[in-house]
């Protein structure tokens, strides 16, 4: 990591840029489903996208832990959350529905998949993060770029957000505190599987008095 600033800056720059492009490409692929799914009147299933790229003082920092060159090459290569995307869905069934959705579109590659749903963090947290790879093309080239997906319901973002304000604010190593926060996050999973249990009930009773 002894490249002068200037250069360091003129690489992450460029990395920031292919990142970008992939983030829209991505942002463009939900907004595409959201889309079809309005029109299917099933549009509830994402509720929310939202995107951003690192900045260009985490992408240092993160080269600077995984001891990365900062070249754009390496950053490219080497940090998958360069680009991110989220897709904040209704119940828990449509984070499943909607990954298979994306997955299935022959330009996206799954490098790398944390069911952080299925196993979540120590603290509490769940997500589902897919790392894909989305063909970026220039006027003379075409790059694959990584791209971090996030896909969650309503009830886990809620959870994550407030986390993240609490844990960039204050420094909780009190273990009360973390355990009640992990206690807070079984409480919204718990709210996620009631939700989707009611949400089958009335579906149920719909279909049986309509043909009844
Ligand atoms: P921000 O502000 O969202 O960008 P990796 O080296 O990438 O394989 P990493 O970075 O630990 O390992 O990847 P992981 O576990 O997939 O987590 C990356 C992102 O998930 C984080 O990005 C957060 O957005 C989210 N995340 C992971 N763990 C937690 C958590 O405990 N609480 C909350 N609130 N969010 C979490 P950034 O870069 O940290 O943040």
């Amino acid at each position: 990591m002894n490249q002068s600033l200037s250069h360091c800056q003129m690489e992450i720059r460029n990395a920031q840029f292919f990142f970008e492009c992939a983030m829209k490409e991505c942002e463009t692929k939900f907004n595409i489903l959201l889309a079809e799914l309005s029109l299917k009147n099933e549009h509830t299933a994402i509720q929310r996208i939202s995107s951003r790229v690192k900045s260009s003082s985490s992408i240092f920092e993160k080269c600077r832990k995984k001891k990365l060159s900062v070249t754009t090459d390496s950053i490219l290569n080497g940090i998958f959350d360069g680009a991110g995307v989220r897709i904040i869905c209704s119940y828990i069934d449509d984070v499943y529905r909607i990954r298979e959705m994306f997955l299935g579109q022959d330009d996206v590659v799954l490098v790398k998949e944390k069911n952080y749903i299925q196993c979540p963090k120590e603290n509490g947290y769940r997500s589902l993060h897919l790392i894909v790879q989305i063909p970026v093309f220039l006027s003379t080239m075409k790059k694959k770029v990584n791209v971090e997906v996030q896909i969650r319901t309503a009830a886990m973002d809620f959870w994550a957000n407030l986390e993240h304000e609490l844990k960039y604010k204050n420094e909780y190593k009190d273990m009360t505190l973390i355990q009640e926060l992990k206690h807070c996050s079984e409480t919204a999973h718990l709210l996620d599987k009631e939700m989707l249990h009611l949400r089958d009930r009335i579906t149920l009773f719909n279909h049986s008095s309509l043909s009844g």
